[in-house]
């Protein structure tokens, strides 16, 4: 048996058609069904529904043989412990700073708010500026409005969640997509089934 991390939301959306290609279909809907554990059309395939941010976390304790996670949730967890030899392309967006649209460019010593803490942190002294981290789980984009923090760094799609709030996007920090990633011990105890399946998920990928 094969189980497969995914988060409910934009990264099952975009899974769901690279799993269908792998004869993969879940039999019930994670959005109706209160399941958290998912039979597919496959006998050796199940999913877990879980946060997006555990992924990497059921996946390294070997919970799940592979997962699908954004590069902004892997970066922030350390992905050292696992295996990443697919990037799938799939749920794209930008991790940027992003402030008022008049605040002055930073230099110096800042304030951010984000919930990608060591990120930001790593981010902010690559460019030799002092940063004062503030963690938040939400809303990031209310912190410069209400002044707990100069600046954020969050993810950034279409711009219109910043545009809404007043914000503006800074600099770009990386370009995110989710990856496919791997329990180490699981790519060799299941090497064949799960060679098979990265090699079905690249077949899909290259028609695309
Ligand atoms: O929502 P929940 O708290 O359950 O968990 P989550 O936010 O970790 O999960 P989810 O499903 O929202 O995001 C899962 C993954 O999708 C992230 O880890 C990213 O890799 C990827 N992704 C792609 C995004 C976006 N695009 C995105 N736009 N994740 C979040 N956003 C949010 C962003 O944080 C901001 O609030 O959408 C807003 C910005 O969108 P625009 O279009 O207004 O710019
Ligand atoms: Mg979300």
């Amino acid at each position: 048996m094969l189980t497969i991390a995914v988060s409910k939301g934009r990264i099952y959306e975009e899974a769901l058609p690279l799993l269908k290609e792998a004869g993969i279909t879940p039999l019930d809907d994670p959005e109706k069904s209160r399941k958290l554990i998912l039979q597919t059309t496959r006998d050796d395939v199940q999913l877990v529904i879980i946060r997006a941010t555990d992924v990497p976390t059921f996946v390294e304790y070997g919970a799940a043989d592979l997962g699908i996670a954004g590069k902004d949730v892997l970066l922030e967890h350390g992905a050292e412990s696992l295996y990443e030899p697919l990037d799938l392309k799939i749920a794209c967006c930008k991790l940027m700073t992003a402030t008022h649209k008049d605040a002055p460019e930073i230099t110096g010593r800042v304030r951010v708010a984000t919930k990608y803490v060591k990120t930001a942190q790593r981010y902010f002294a690559s460019l030799g500026i002092q940063a004062e981290i503030i963690k938040l789980y939400g809303s990031m984009e209310l912190a410069p409005l209400v002044g707990l923090a100069d600046c954020i760094v969050d993810l950034v799609d279409t711009g219109n969640t910043l545009k809404a709030n007043g914000l503006e996007p800074r600099d770009l920090i990386m370009n995110i997509s989710s990856r496919l990633v791997v329990n180490k011990a699981a790519m060799k105890m299941k090497h064949q089934a799960i060679a098979a399946l990265l090699e079905q998920f690249e077949h899909t990928l290259a028609q695309r």
